[in-house]
């Protein structure tokens, strides 16, 4: 499948995976709907990919963890971006590391509210209408933290395993349908991810990845890219993808 004139919503659009995706789709002539919390950000984007490739993107500033916001953006849309080729549900945070016993609260709601909630809320609105065209792929954006748990990461590790679970529902319950369900399980990519879980300490963040060439947002873009573009008969369910000196969440090697 060529994704030329062809439309992708992303989510969590303006940084990280997301971002990188939306660039690497935008390359190929795909038009965007660019979902993110922060405008300026949305807006930058959304003039170079314009200016770049030639494309038509559109923006929503939408929190994906608010359905009201969702719903408006969702209904503002032109019936043609209400039915996407592609749905990229990316959006998701960690917060701390704090055992569970002893997270806050807020942090505990913030990750279950945007990672599954979110995800959800997004899917609702636009898999209908991908139903009723007869075609499209839903890209779930899980985590190896969806297929382990390891210290520290209990809430965030329990909201990627509901992302996986999410995506295997969802994939059964569109087994009679042309739609395909992704889901794109990632180890250690270098993002905004550890500055955010680390709210905003660059060193502790720096070391997650230190000692070791982690993956980055292009090569999960990459990986997006290919399984969209496979022939229509062809899902690629599930993909878990980790640095090559990462064998799983704890076992890394990493030079001095
Ligand atoms: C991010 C991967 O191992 O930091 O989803 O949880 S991990």
């Amino acid at each position: 499948m060529k994704l030329k004139d062809k439309i992708a919503v992303i989510t969590g659009a303006t940084a990280g995976i997301g971002k990188a995706t939306a660039e690497y789709f935008a390359r190929e002539g795909c038009n965007l709907v660019l979902i993110a919390r922060r405008v300026e950000r949305l807006e930058a984007l959304k003039s170079t990919l314009e200016e770049k490739y030639k494309v038509k993107v559109f923006i929503g500033k939408v929190d994906v963890s608010d359905f009201s916001q969702c719903e408006a953006f969702f209904n503002s849309l032109p019936d043609e971006l209400k039915a996407p080729d592609i749905l990229v549900n990316n959006a998701g945070l960690a917060y701390g590391m704090e055992k569970l016993i002893e997270k806050p609260v807020e942090d505990i709601d913030k990750m279950f509210d945007v990672n599954v909630k979110g995800l959800i809320y997004i899917t609702n609105l636009f898999v209908p209408q991908m139903v009723k065209k007869g075609k499209g792929s839903i890209v779930n954006v899980g985590s190896i933290a969806g297929r382990e748990v390891y210290p520290g990461g209990n809430v965030y590790c329990a909201t990627k395993h509901a992302v996986k679970a999410l995506s295997r529902a969802l994939r059964i319950e569109l087994v009679d349908t042309p739609l395909r369900v992704i889901e794109i399980a990632p180890g250690l990519v270098e993002t905004e991810f550890s500055v955010v879980r680390f709210k905003g300490d660059k060193e502790k963040a720096a070391n997650v990845y230190k000692g070791l060439t982690p993956l980055y947002p292009e090569d999960i873009a990459d990986l997006i890219l290919y399984t969209v573009t496979r022939p229509p008969h062809v899902q690629i369910n599930e993909v878990i993808i980790m640095p090559t000196n990462q064998a799983t969440t704890t076992i890394i090697h990493r030079e001095n």
